[in-house]
């Protein structure tokens, strides 16, 4: 590593060592590209490094959640749960690193700050908080969707007298929560994991919530042995299938009969064998029928089944009812996966808190006041979410062709070719980037197909002596007109949801993932390349 102040001079710089970032330098290796990945974090991980916060659990099935980088890899590797918590998650990317020698061309504790195209030279000039500054040929931002965390404007915080705690930043020495009162704020798929995990730590536990979010059961258990070691038998296939579905999971399409066509039973039948069986995914509850996700009438069957099951666990009905989301169609925001959630009210040690109804007013060196109550916490706990998609791209003060930054370009929501380029930046390239399929499939599906896809176009760019790679602004036009056009077409533009940016004040409103399926996502970036490459220039 180069001394802070010096100039260092690499092919390409990956931003990150998450899953994204580690396969992309297992992949640019492949190539011979010399390579420097720029970690703010001390170890690898990203999103599994960051978030340990307690109940931290990834909500796909731990067997389709890993990566094929190498099929010893796969066959060596054992998940000890159905659905892999946080410490097994960061096991495995630890692994991937020392395994395949990763670290060496790993920078940590360092942020990049910095990135600007020079275009005399046709190279990137990075900048990091530590002062070094590399120059690149290729930018590859494996920075993730949800890793910039967003504390909420509340004011007073800097008064508390207690300690305070974003969930995606939780103390990796843990925290101790014995015998203490706590509040959380936010109950999305985060808020939902921890709250029954901390109530069993603490003395008491306020939930303060301005949302409710729909939940299924995960339903997580120890890992079959021979379910894994069938399962392993056949990784190839399944990983054929995932390759090709809309979910990136080796998993059955939706059937192609509407809610609305079935009887009522049928219609529960169906909702009950996947609520009993979310072990499998959770996500089955959306996919019992067709037009879930498109028709509000249909989609207001299932979202009212897990509303009676809500009131049917929740013991006091004037909570079951506040625990009822009915703001939203479900599925429109990211449904959650839960051990035990809607149980945890019935505890006597956990109160919910409706703070739409009497909002948060600020927080006080005792605790935090609302309108109408004040509530007095050794411990706030913000599982508040992140400026999702957007928000780590813009932090790293990207400036493109003509002085062009990234943040003007984006101005009024981002705007991408594919999800992986944008016009004015060019060998600028983004790993699950706004208008890809990213958050809406397997994450691990995707980061593999977009590792791959731009690894492939830059040896196309090595061995044809190619030196920059644009998107046509043209066929940028069509894909983001594309993007919204099927994002038109369900119901996902009816939640407030971070898919969209409501969830940061001033964020543009735009839909920012792709919602047509990851199968037809990945045809159409394969044949982009048949095509060569349509719809991006070279020089
Ligand atoms: O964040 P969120 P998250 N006052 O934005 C509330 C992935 N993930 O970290 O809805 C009061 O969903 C906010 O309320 P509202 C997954 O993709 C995956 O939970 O804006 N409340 C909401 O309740 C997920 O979708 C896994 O009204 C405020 C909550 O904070 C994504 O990460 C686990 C507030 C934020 O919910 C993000 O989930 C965890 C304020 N000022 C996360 N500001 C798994 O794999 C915000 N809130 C299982």
């Amino acid at each position: 590593m180069s001394a802070p102040g010096v100039v260092s001079h690499f092919d390409a710089v990956v931003v990150g060592a998450g899953f994204a970032g580690l396969t992309m330098l297992f992949r640019l290796r492949e190539i011979g590209l010399s390579v420097r990945v720029i970690e703010r974090g001390s170890g690898v991980g990203g999103t599994w490094f960051w978030n340990r916060y307690p109940g931290a659990r990834v909500d796909v099935p731990s067997m389709h959640y890993s990566l094929a980088i190498d099929p010893n890899l796969e066959q060596d590797w054992n998940w000890p749960e159905t659905f892999s918590a946080q410490a097994d998650l960061e096991r495995y990317a630890n692994h991937i690193a020392d395994r395949f020698h990763l670290r060496s061309d790993i920078q940590f504790d360092t942020t990049l700050i910095a990135a600007t195209y020079d275009e005399d030279r046709n190279r990137w000039w990075v900048g990091t908080d530590g002062g070094d500054t590399i120059e690149c040929k290729y930018l590859i931002s494996a920075a993730g969707c949800l890793s910039a965390t967003n504390v909420p404007d509340f004011a007073g915080l800097e008064s508390f007298g207690g300690s305070w705690y974003h969930t995606s930043r939780w103390p990796r020495e843990g925290v101790d929560l014995t015998g203490k009162v706590v509040g959380i704020v936010g109950t999305g798929s985060t808020g939902i994991q921890a709250v029954p995990v901390l109530a069993e730590q603490v003395k008491h536990l306020y939930v303060f919530q301005r949302t409710a979010n729909f939940s299924v059961p995960s339903k997580n258990k120890k890992m079959d042995p021979d379910f894994q070691r069938d399962w392993k038998t056949h990784y190839d296939d399944h990983r054929k299938v995932a390759r090709l579905t809309s979910s990136g999971l080796s998993w059955p399409e939706p059937p192609t009969v509407s809610a609305l066509e079935v009887s009522v039973e049928e219609r529960n039948r169906v909702y009950e064998d996947a609520w009993i069986n979310s072990s499998y995914t959770p996500l089955g509850l959306l996919r019992g029928f067709s037009d879930i996700a498109t028709n509000l009438e249909a989609n207001e069957t299932c979202a009212e089944f897990v509303r009676n099951k809500i009131r049917q666990i929740v013991k006091d009905q004037q909570v079951a009812e506040l625990l009822c989301p009915k703001d939203h169609p479900i599925g429109t925001k990211r449904i959650c996966v839960d051990d035990g959630y809607y149980e945890t009210f019935n505890r006597p040690n956990v109160t919910l808190v409706d703070v739409r109804g009497d909002p948060i007013a600020e927080v006080v060196p005792t605790g935090l006041r609302t309108t109408a109550t004040q509530y007095d916490l050794d411990v706030l706990v913000f599982a508040t979410g992140f400026d999702a998609m957007t928000g780590p791209l813009l932090a790293m003060n990207i400036v493109g062709r003509d002085g062009l930054t990234l943040r003007d370009k984006w101005n009024a929501g981002p705007v991408t070719y594919l999800g992986l380029q944008t016009v004015g930046f060019p060998n600028l390239f983004m790993i699950t980037g706004p208008g890809s399929p990213s958050v809406l499939a397997n994450m691990t599906t995707c980061i593999e197909q977009h590792v791959e896809w731009v690894r492939d176009a830059i040896e196309h760019m090595e061995h044809g002596g190619l030196v920059t790679m644009e998107p046509d602004a043209e066929a940028e036009d069509r894909w983001v007109h594309h993007v919204n056009e099927v994002a038109d077409f369900t119901l996902f533009k009816q939640a407030d949801s971070w898919y969209l940016g409501a969830n940061i004040p001033g964020k543009p409103r735009v839909f920012m993932p792709y919602v047509g399926g990851f199968g037809n996502y990945r045809a159409k970036c394969d044949q982009v390349v048949e095509e060569n490459y349509a719809g991006f220039s070279f020089t």
